[in-house]
């Protein structure tokens, strides 16, 4: 029987549960994966519809990957960048996701996407909502590496006031059932080395895009 909780996890809202330093003993190995995908499907800088370039590199690994140009906001399972298909999604990614859902109380999970995110210093993501995947009943789960940033925690409306919290290295968090469409962003990096991952911020986010 697995424990409810570990002395790590805190409770953000109702279906929202950070899993502090849950990916930490990975970080190695995950970090090796990054760099095996993004040697095919390289991180890019996206337009948003409205033309503007998103200061966030993006690349995904997966079934289809979260894509962005003036034509909107989707999920391709071609990259557009290579014309090819996305990377296959790591074992370990499976894995780690599929179990941080069940500690969050989720069930099972099978990401059939991993969205990666590359923050340089200053880079930021304005506060969204994730509504693009085919289905909201299943949860998204998010793992940071490197540089540390305050996470910003809205409501179910734009205007709701956003909390704050710090994700670091190694941190997990996994959000479903009410807290699926809450706004969320990430303010800018702050300057910093990270020992082994150097001047950035990554951020890996699993989801289920098809029903
Ligand atoms: C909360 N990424 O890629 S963690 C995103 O740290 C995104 O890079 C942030 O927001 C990052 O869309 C935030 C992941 C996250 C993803 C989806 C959510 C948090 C969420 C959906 C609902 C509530
Ligand atoms: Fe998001």
């Amino acid at each position: 029987m697995m424990d409810l909780f570990a002395a790590q996890d805190h409770v953000i809202d109702d279906g929202a549960l950070l899993l502090a330093g849950h990916a930490l003993t990975d970080a190695e190995p995950l970090w090796q994966e990054i760099c095996a995908i993004t040697a095919q499907s390289p991180f890019r800088q996206m337009q948003t519809p409205g033309g503007k370039t998103m200061s966030v590199a993006m690349s995904n690994c997966g079934d289809a990957g979260w894509v962005s140009d003036r034509r909107g906001y989707r999920y391709d399972a071609l990259d557009p960048l290579t014309g090819r298909t996305w990377p296959a999604m790591p074992d370990l990614f499976v894995t780690l996701a599929s179990d941080a859902a069940e500690r969050g109380g989720f069930g099972r999970f099978t990401p059939d996407v991993c969205l990666i995110n590359r923050y340089e210093i200053g880079a930021r993501m304005a506060l969204h909502q994730d509504r693009d995947e085919g289905n909201f009943t299943a949860p998204i789960v998010s793992i940071s590496l490197g540089l540390p940033a305050v996470f910003l925690w809205g409501g179910r409306q734009r205007s709701d006031r956003p909390r704050k919290y710090a994700l670091t290295h190694g941190d997990v968090v996994v959000w479903g059932g009410p807290s699926r469409l809450n706004f969320h962003g990430v303010m800018p990096v702050k300057a910093g080395l990270h020992p082994t991952l150097g001047p950035f911020r990554y951020n890996l986010t699993f989801r289920r895009a098809a029903g």
